[in-house]
């Protein structure tokens, strides 16, 4: 029995539902989905089993403990006590899919070893059972002599009885090397030991036999990243423990794994029967055609473009339907509120300002919707797997598939989950590309643009121009990552390609709650997050572009004025002010340098604010916008924009030209701090994030200069 607080992990292979397991244990909401490698991080939760408190921690999956990823390695960390100076925990839960368990029970073994008290959650049993499998856990505990049970992690009672066999627990260590290790083998394993890991090395005890195992089979350091300065020495020993296994008819580099295969083999004899299942599972047939060499990537095409059609037209009424509450809400302050300059700093500033972006949070959670759905099913590792030929050519690997995927929805999370690809130079080149997939914070600002200057006009029924544009911005994205990637793979020199080995998970329904609370959870990051810096910056904004007061002039008609060459008698007296305010100014000033992009000084100022998020630039422009208006002007901002005039020449401020010119310019420039926050700490270096602002801003002014130029001369 159990009786004071432990420190519990949980381990296992990807995709066995440990996320699943500790979101139940602790309530908490850690992503999951039905592909391998979704949690790249650790994640710490409590959860309460008998009035004590425990700790429980999440942990990447990994399918050995010779460690490859930068994910599987914070896994090997936590568990031998390593990472960032915890202690080892107290109690490791190896969560294993049952419907595939004898690749489970390898890393099993392995955390076997390691002088730590284990349990084993035979999870996904539900699919275990439809795949004809019957398994009894009380055998399987038996031979392992450790705690075993069956679960799926859906149901509410197998939580419950895991929370029971927690609390059961005697805290025991398994047996040392279990599976039994031959003579030789030992033999070549304590060798390494004494004379390698414990005299040089700064590695825990109980995790000396494990890389002793793995030095042998790797034959070198690879990886290696605790400190030592002998190597000669360590190579001499490797090798000379190697010689020793082929002395005695062993291959070194397989023959610990074939040990645990032949261990694991005679576990599941003992506890597991299929029923001979000959007919082909749905998975199978479904995937048949979706991972076809032809139809794979057509599939794939269709998808996208099914979902941005559909992000675009389906939210449009609640777009609607938002903007009236903003428009109508804000003419209400105004008539309730005294006049003057409190009303119009509410009004114009921060009712403008935060409404011009919140009335993206439809489109915002279809697309988030989508994607969720897409990890659910399992769809997206079909996709990292009909996309790995095409990626390898252009420099990438087909484990970069999932993290661009990723960076539809924002580049941080997709670039975190690089974590999960081995080979340093696909994951930098992987990391340096991605923000030029379309995240959600472009999606305002193409969707305003779009919707202002695209017709409306529909083509083969179920698409509309404005669709197809909207995802032609995803493509021109994808395109832009593809070819960068391609270039930096001929300025970094390859290194050892690793083949892209990819569990393709068995399809599930997605789990609808997950779906939508996810969905509902990134809804609100985005109009708190996006509302607290849009509000400040209406704030400020609205200030700069209000003062300081000008007069406009008084001119009769058919008389010139002498003072002011740039007044225009059809310019109303609200436009004249901006004109001359702070912001009209700074505006006026920056100007020169993006008048070749087709930019006048409104979008200017927007721009400017874009660089602390992209969707700022949207509340910007309607803040702007809402202050030049007249009185009583209830038009949207995207008609301001399309009837907005050039005081100067009298022509349009905006033609297809500059629209496009400008989301050409949002799809490449690097507008986002955090972005660049992120890439510093995953590189360790300011190179890198460096290097991408710069070429990123460079690579947008010239392609919106040119874009531009050879609009506004068709
Ligand atoms: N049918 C079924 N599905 C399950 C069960 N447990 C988890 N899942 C699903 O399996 C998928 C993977 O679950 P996760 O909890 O993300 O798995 P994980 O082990 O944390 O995965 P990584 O973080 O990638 O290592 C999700 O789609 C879950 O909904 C189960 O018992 N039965
Ligand atoms: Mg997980």
């Amino acid at each position: 029995m159990i009786n004071k607080p432990l420190t519990i992990a949980l381990v296992g292979n990807p995709n066995t539902g440990k996320s699943t397991i500790f979101n139940a244990l602790t309530g908490l909401r850690q992503k999951i989905a039905n592909y391998p490698g979704i949690t790249v991080e650790r994640k710490a939760g409590t959860t309460i089993i008998n009035g004590i408190l425990h700790k429980v921690i999440d942990l990447p999956g990994a399918y050995s403990l010779n460690y490859k990823k930068a994910d599987e390695r914070i896994a090997y960390e936590t568990l031998i006590g390593t990472y960032e100076h915890e202690r080892n925990p107290d109690l490791v839960v190896i969560v294993a899919d049952a419907s595939n368990l004898d690749r489970n029970l390898y890393l099993a073994t392995q955390v076997m070893d390691l002088n730590i008290p284990v349990m084993l959650v035979l999870n996904m049993m539900d699919i275990a059972k439809e795949k004809g499998y019957t398994i009894q856990p009380e055998k399987l505990s038996e031979v392992l002599n450790i705690p075993v049970i069956a679960v799926s992690a859906k149901n509410k009672t197998d939580i419950d009885l895991i929370r029971k066999t927690i609390a059961e627990h005697d805290l025991n260590v398994p047996e040392p090397l279990k599976w039994g290790p031959d003579k030789t083998t030992q033999e070549a394993m304590n060798m390494v030991v004494e004379e390698w890991v414990r005299p040089s090395t700064d590695i825990p005890a109980r995790a000396h036999n494990t890389e002793a195992l793995r030095l042998i089979s790797e034959g070198d350091f690879a990886n290696a990243f605790y400190s030592f300065d002998n190597k000669e020495t360590g190579l001499k020993v490797i090798d000379k423990a190697r010689t020793l296994i082929e002395e005695n008819g062993g291959n070194p580099m397989a023959a610990e794994v074939l040990q645990r295969y032949n261990f694991i083999g005679e576990c599941t004899s003992v506890s597991t029967k299929q029923e001979s299942n000959t007919k082909k599972s749905i998975t199978d047939r479904v995937d048949a055609v979706v991972t076809h060499k032809v139809f794979g990537p057509v599939i794939f095409a269709m998808v996208l473009l099914l979902m941005f059609q559909a992000i675009f037209s389906w939210a449009t009424p609640f777009m609607d339907f938002i903007d009236f509450l903003f428009v109508e809400g804000g003419n209400w302050v105004a008539s309730h509120m005294p006049a003057g300059m409190l009303n119009d700093l509410l009004v114009e500033g921060v009712i403008a300002g935060l409404g011009g972006v919140v009335i993206f949070l439809p489109q915002i959670l279809f697309l988030f919707f989508f994607i969720y759905i897409l990890e659910g099913t399992g769809y997206m590792a079909r996709a990292a797997f009909v996309m790995d030929g095409f990626m390898t050519k252009v420099g990438l690997h087909g484990r970069s598939v999932v993290p661009l995927m990723s960076g539809f929805a924002c580049a941080i999370p997709g670039i975190m989950a690089t974590r999960t690809i081995e080979n340093w130079r696909d994951r930098i080149i992987t990391i340096m590309v991605l923000p030029f997939m379309a995240c959600s914070a472009r999606l305002p600002v193409y969707a305003l643009l779009i919707a202002a200057f695209i017709p409306d006009t529909s083509v083969l029924g179920i698409f509309t121009y404005q669709g197809i544009t909207f995802f032609g911005l995803y493509i021109f994205g994808i395109l832009m990552a593809v070819g960068a990637a391609a270039v930096m793979k001929k300025i970094f020199p390859a290194g050892k390609q690793t083949p892209f080995i990819m569990e393709l998970p068995g399809y599930k329904m997605p789990k609808w709650s997950v779906v939508f609370q996810n969905t509902a959870e990134r809804g609100k990051v985005f109009v708190t997050e996006a509302g607290k810096v849009i509000v400040a910056i209406s704030i400020v904004l609205w200030f700069l572009a209000s003062f300081p007061k000008t007069e406009m002039p008084q001119v009769l008609e058919g008389e010139t004025t002498e003072y002011d060459s740039s007044f225009n008698t059809t310019e109303n007296p609200e436009s004249y002010q901006l004109r001359h305010s702070f912001a009209g100014k700074f505006g006026k000033m920056i100007e020169p340098v993006i008048k070749p992009l087709g930019f006048d000084w409104k979008i200017g100022i927007s721009l400017v604010t874009s660089f602390a998020a992209r969707e700022v630039m949207v509340g910007t422009l309607n803040t702007i916008y809402s202050i030049e208006e007249e009185d009583g002007d209830t038009s949207t901002l995207k008609e301001k924009l399309r009837n907005d005039v050039d005081p100067e020449t009298g022509k349009p401020v905006y033609t297809i030209a500059t629209a496009i010119s400008l989301m050409i310019f949002f799809a490449l420039a690097m507008q986002c701090m955090s972005t660049i926050a992120i890439v510093k700490r995953e590189t360790n270096s300011w190179k890198w994030p460096v290097a991408m602002f710069t070429y990123m801003s460079v690579l947008a002014y010239l392609a919106s200069f040119l874009a531009y130029q050879i609009g506004t001369r068709l």
